[in-house]
């Protein structure tokens, strides 16, 4: 039988009523903190002819006009804030989705209630003050590194702050000091655990327990092949910058699912097209409304990711909604080493570069665990594809340009004209060859 343990049991296990009751005042107080202080949102409750005073449940959220990631961006960087920058304490941004990126604001509140969802994901999986805790996430405006840290500090752990990279130093840190969990992107973590294997390190050597991994998609069949190399638990963990960072879903060690934070977000889940509110178990777009955040409040904010709902109570003896995996994202954007990378951006760059034709591919593969992205670039009619020294110029300037402008690592094949399908509707820019078998 599995052992489970719990943060707050209070809130984790709380009757759903109850629940339902103090979601419902806790969404009023957010409506009215938007309405009174963020006047881009305030303009569209108006439009939506919705005051504060006709959210009186969580059943009216469907009165709310919906948040979007476009909105974070043209109010860029304090327009969406409901706090006084004086109370605000920390900045995060993600992972930058283009030349204008995407922040957030906390105040001392939010930075609470996020390291304590963090906090009860390590304590889902297993996590105690006993722990010796390895954070292999990116600290700095990723709200993966500063995240964990905070979390597993608050449980009393000791806290390994590593940050990613590094990869055989991080091998020897963990043995020599005996890590017992590690936190990290679960495409990190399978990179780490193959080098393990390579450097002739048995996961017998290694105190590793488990493991609390997210930030990006990933799969079942990943999560055996980490748990087979590592012998350990490893458990997904889900969040967003605008929503709170990591830990605003965590799985518990039934690993069927990952609980979501209901005392501090609402999740609802909606058809991407016709924005309608689907029933549970039906995939469609993840939104999430903040219920307790105080810099910078969301309500209905559209994740743009597909995953389903599911209501009830887990054998964990927790009572808040899970989430599925995250299957898909509802626009292009592509996730390579935790990095976003939209087809858009490599064509701006592309459109810069005079031998490139406006047809490209981009083609993901996960060798060694690890992303890896090509981008296919098609030349133009004029240009000589015999001249295999000014050929390697070109592709490795390319190659500069996408790593400066997007802060990614790309290979840069060069096709011959006229060598990329056309397409007689939408075109296909990605080729995702990752989890197709
Ligand atoms: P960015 O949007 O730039 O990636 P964040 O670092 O805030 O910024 O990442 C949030 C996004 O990362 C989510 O919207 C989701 O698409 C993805 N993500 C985070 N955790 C997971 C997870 N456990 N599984 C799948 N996707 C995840
Ligand atoms: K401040
Ligand atoms: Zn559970």
């Amino acid at each position: 039988k599995k052992i489970h343990y719990i943060y707050n049991d209070a809130m984790e296990c709380m009757d759903f009523d109850e629940r339902k009751k103090l979601q419902g005042e806790r969404l009023r107080a957010t409506v009215e903190l938007e309405y009174n202080n963020v006047p881009a949102y305030r303009k569209r409750m108006d439009e939506a002819g919705v005051k504060p005073e006709d959210i009186n449940g969580i059943e009216d959220i469907v009165k709310l006009p919906f948040t979007q990631k476009t909105d974070l961006r043209d109010n860029f960087p304090y327009g969406l804030f409901a706090a006084d920058l004086k109370d605000i304490v920390r900045i995060q941004g993600s992972s930058g989705t283009t030349g204008k990126p995407i922040v957030s604001g906390y105040t001392e509140n939010d930075i609470k209630v996020w390291t304590e969802m963090v906090a009860r994901a390590l304590t889902a999986a297993g996590g105690t003050k006993d722990d010796i805790i390895q954070i292999a996430y990116g600290y700095g405006l990723f709200t993966g590194g500063l995240g964990a840290h905070q979390g597993a500090t608050e449980i009393g752990a000791t806290v390994i702050p590593m940050s990613s990279g590094n990869t055989q130093r991080q091998i020897i840190m963990m043995k020599e000091l005996g890590a017992t969990m590690l936190c990290c992107t679960p495409s990190y973590a399978t990179y780490l655990a193959e080098t393990i294997h390579e450097m002739g390190i048995k996961p017998e050597e290694l105190k590793l327990k488990s493991g609390c991994f997210g930030a990006e998609p990933w799969t079942e069949e990943m999560r055996q092949h980490l748990e087979d190399l590592l012998d350990f638990d490893a458990l997904d963990i889900y969040g967003l910058t605008e929503i709170g960072g990591p830990g605003v879903a965590f799985e518990c060690m039934e690993k069927h699912g990952m609980h979501i934070n209901e005392d501090h977000v609402l999740a609802e889940i909606i058809d991407p097209v016709t924005e309608e509110p689907l029933p549970d178990d039906t995939p469609g777009e993840l939104v999430f409304t903040t219920l307790t955040k105080t810099g910078v409040p969301m309500i209905r904010y559209r994740t743009h990711d597909i995953c389903t709902l599911h209501h009830g109570t887990c054998a964990c003896g927790r009572t808040t909604v899970k989430m599925s995996r995250i299957t898909g994202r509802t626009d292009d954007m592509l996730v390579v080493r935790g990095v976003n990378v939209f087809p858009s951006q490599i064509e701006a760059v592309l459109m810069g570069v005079k031998e490139a034709s406006a047809h490209y591919m981009l083609v993901v593969d996960r060798v060694n665990s690890q992303d890896k992205l090509t981008v296919q670039v098609e030349l133009k009619d004029d240009v000589d594809i015999n001249d295999a020294d000014k050929l390697e110029k070109l592709a490795a300037y390319i190659k500069t340009q996408i790593k400066q402008t997007l802060l990614i690592s790309a290979k840069v094949e060069l096709l011959p004209p006229k060598s990329i399908a056309r397409s007689e509707g939408k075109a296909k820019r990605i080729t995702d060859n990752r989890n197709t078998g």
